[in-house]
């Protein structure tokens, strides 16, 4: 059904269980794209400029997309295989770094359509080669159902405002105008536009005229007349269509390009549509895409036995958390993009795994953070600073002390201290610098502490239903205290190299310790958390939901748990399955601990509540990895690696893609045990890159130099990896018998390398 090879996934038969989706960006445009040609683009924001309608959990699925009809004689296809019912003889889809490709062939025709969006325009190419074993004319129908820009707004006013769009040819350049009464930044939406670099034949802009009534993307009545009727759409629903006559000389192959982009003004489209139609505009692009991921994927690579592994690490992995890094949470199959805007708790998280990457990519991003963050240390939820809209403005206790990592981490790659001499304002006025802005998360923490000591909850903690538990603001969070505690020392280390005392935050990091280990161990584990009432969630007195995973991994992560070995056995025994851990166990009633302050409304098994928790399993592997235990870190990170759950549950109970982590998978205690839910954007891709490439393979960027301290079971061994850091690059062996050799390869090399 797919082969991996080199840095692309071919999937052969178009009908996966649920569409299987890649993403193209060139950091301003940006398009979704399923194996059958399904998707979404668009500019800068999915919720106020959208390109396209893409109609979320509707029957057929995966509609409506980026199509192109070919017409030979009665016979219409599509080489993405959907929407038509015709389907091609051989067909296959190609996910690869920024790019998808469909190979098809029908009746003697053969198309190969790549889709990308390269770094020159903001636009989705797609181009397509066309060969043809005997002389044939045929006419081919690139098509894009338009939808109003803001999501919301077309569900909720689409009656009013659809009668305020525009859609109209400009010189056979066909272009879109979304202005509508109310809009949010008006003069920053821009023009769509729909273009070929070959004679355009007629067109259409209205849906309903290209479409017919009663009928759908399966078979547009102008694509089976044969021909576009020049619809123009002042008031509607819009599309573009194009009709392109192709004459195609027996085994003569003909390129067409056809690019959906965007741009201000009708002169700017004019210039753009231009630069597009140059002689080697499209293959200069697609040349400097696939050097792009040539050059950030050799940041870290690695040859080891687990071939499953490897490209997961090499290729996959580093691709997703890339992709994560930009698109937060935003949009994907599952999630609609019109909520979501930036979380800072999630964002500052995926920053982990941009950092060995791009350092100024990952100072930028936590910068916005940063500017979420007050004066007093605690921070915005979620931020929208591409929408402009008022941020979501709950406290949460572990928001701010992720900023502390990801800032640790940023000096570690680049083993100088000036980002935290960097400034960024409060979100309530002022400013200070990086090193400012993390000593306030830790005090925001230290003057939020509740009676038992640990820091209180608050609006939850990382684990969102916690919310409910702590609404009368007295419930504390044992969780955040490790939390607390992993960030501590790098604090201490941090005011050490800046020539100040940070003797406190040693101090603060004995006082939560020994809480840690009196008050939260329950005698097997460490429990959750305390309620407002006064009661531990994750105890073995409690009927329901007595282990969670996070207190075991964080109290080997933080250094806190005296007792983490036995903690982490405790993992093993009661939360691991053969599809990865579960996050609780086991599973809650809708109304535990009371009906009124229930933790969950989740059935049993599903998301928060007794599934698989990729993300959540990934610190796992990272505690087994301190304790020294390479086997168990191995099994817990092969069991979730997507290809090997996927084909353990079943292809057609596993669901998702095989290339990439998917947030959860439904537990044992749900009928559904094995169902990958919510892939792509997730937390899990940067969390699982830093498990393996940090703690696996031990590789780790010090102040002073790179640190090597690998835990790898035998399924791992030898491993060859080469990891750069900081302009410098290592080749590091390590042989079945674990032993380490270090080769400086390029670069100056100017710190030390500790085995
Ligand atoms: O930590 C959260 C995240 O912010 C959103 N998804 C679920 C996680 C666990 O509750």
């Amino acid at each position: 059904m797919y082969s991996f090879n080199n840095n692309k996934i071919t999937i052969k038969d178009y009908n996966t269980p649920t569409p299987w989706m890649n993403y193209m960006s060139n950091g301003t445009f940006h398009t979704m794209i399923s194996q059958a040609g399904g998707g979404v683009a668009f500019y800068k924001s999915p919720q106020i400029w959208r390109i396209n309608h893409y109609r979320f959990f509707h029957l057929p699925t995966d509609r409506s997309g980026f199509y192109t009809y070919i017409k030979d004689g009665k016979t219409v296809w599509c080489p993405t295989n959907e929407p038509c019912r015709e389907k091609p003889e051989k067909w296959s889809a190609t996910h690869g770094m920024g790019y998808t490709r469909f190979e098809a062939e029908k009746n003697g025709i053969n198309v190969t359509a790549t889709y990308f969006v390269g770094e020159f325009e903001n636009a989705l190419i797609w181009n397509l080669k066309l060969k043809s074993d005997v002389d044939k004319k045929i006419t081919i129908f690139p098509f894009v159902e338009l939808g109003m820009m803001e999501f919301m707004r077309e569900l909720q006013w689409q009656c009013y405002n659809k009668h305020q769009l525009s859609c109209y040819n400009m010189d056979d350049v066909l272009v879109y105008k979304y202005a509508v009464e109310m809009q949010p930044k008006p003069d920053e939406t821009p023009l769509v536009y729909f273009a070929a670099d070959v004679p355009v034949k007629a067109f259409d802009c209205d849906r309903d005229e290209f479409v017919g009534a009663y009928r759908s993307e399966e078979n547009p009545q102008n694509v089976e007349k044969g021909e576009c009727t020049n619809s123009t759409l002042y008031g509607g629903d819009p599309c573009f269509a194009l009709q392109l006559e192709i004459d195609l000389k027996a085994g003569e192959e003909k390129t067409v390009n056809i690019f959906l982009g965007t741009a201000m003004t009708e002169e700017e489209i004019k210039k753009s549509v231009t630069h597009c139609r140059e002689k080697d505009f499209v293959d200069k692009s697609f040349k400097k895409l696939a050097e792009h991921w040539e050059e950030h994927l050799s940041k870290f690579r690695c040859e080891i036995p687990d071939k499953d592994a490897e490209v997961m690490i090499n290729v996959w992995n580093p691709y997703q958390a890339e992709r994560n890094f930009q698109f937060s949470r935003n949009i994907s199959f599952y999630a609609t993009g019109t909520f979501r805007g930036v979380g800072v708790r999630d964002t500052a998280q995926d920053i982990l795994a941009m950092v060995p990457f791009d350092t100024r990519r990952a100072k930028d991003k936590l910068n916005l953070l940063f500017t979420q963050q007050y004066k007093d240390g605690h921070c915005n939820h979620y931020c929208f600073p591409t929408e402009g809209w008022e941020p979501v403005t709950r406290i949460h206790s572990d928001n701010h002390l992720w900023l502390v990592m990801a800032a640790y981490n940023i000096i570690m790659e680049e083993g100088k201290l000036d980002y935290l001499d960097e400034i960024v304002p409060y979100y309530d006025g002022g400013e200070a610098t990086v090193w400012e802005h993390i000593k306030k998360s830790i005090d925001f923490c230290m003057e939020n502490l509740g009676e038992n000591g640990f820091p209180l909850m608050l609006s939850s903690d990382w684990n969102d239903m916690l919310y409910k538990v702590c609404r009368k603001g007295k419930g504390e969070s044992i969780w955040t205290s490790m939390q607390l505690g992993t960030v501590l020392p790098y604090m201490a280390e941090l005011a050490k190299l800046k020539g100040e005392d940070g003797q406190k935050y040693l101090d603060i990091y004995e006082a939560q310790k020994k809480l840690v280990n009196t008050i939260a161990w329950d005698g097997e584990w460490y429990r959750r958390c305390i309620t407002d009432e006064g009661t531990f969630i994750g105890s073995a007195k409690e009927p329901q939901a007595k282990i969670w995973l996070n207190t075991q991994s964080w109290s080997v992560i933080s250094g806190m748990g005296d007792n983490g070995r036995k903690a982490m056995d405790s993992v093993e025994k009661y939360l691991d399955t053969p599809l990865g851990i579960k996050k609780i166990h086991p599973a809650m009633t809708t109304d535990y601990p009371t009906k009124d302050a229930n933790l969950t409304m989740y059935n049993k098994g599903c998301g928060e509540n007794g599934s698989v928790f990729c993300h959540a399993n990934t610190w796992a592997i990272i505690a087994e990895c301190i304790l020294g235990n390479a086997d168990r870190a191995y099994k817990y990170y092969h069991q979730l690696l997507p290809m090997i759950a996927q084909k353990k549950a079943g292809e057609w109970r596993y669901k998702a893609e095989p290339y990439v982590y998917a947030s959860n998978i439904f537990g044992p205690e749900s009928d559904k045990f094995g169902l990958a839910n919510v892939s792509w954007l997730t937390g899990t891709a940067a969390w699982m890159y830093v498990a393996v490439t940090q703690y696996m393979f031990g590789i780790k960027a010090k102040y002073d130099g790179l640190e090597i301290n690998p835990c790898l079971s035998k399924e791992m061994l030898p491993a060859k990896v080469t990891r750069v850091l900081r302009g410098c690059k290592y080749e590091i062996t390590i042989t079945k018998n674990e032993k380490t050799f270090v080769s400086h390869i390029e670069g100056r090399k100017e710190y030390s390398i500790t085995i």
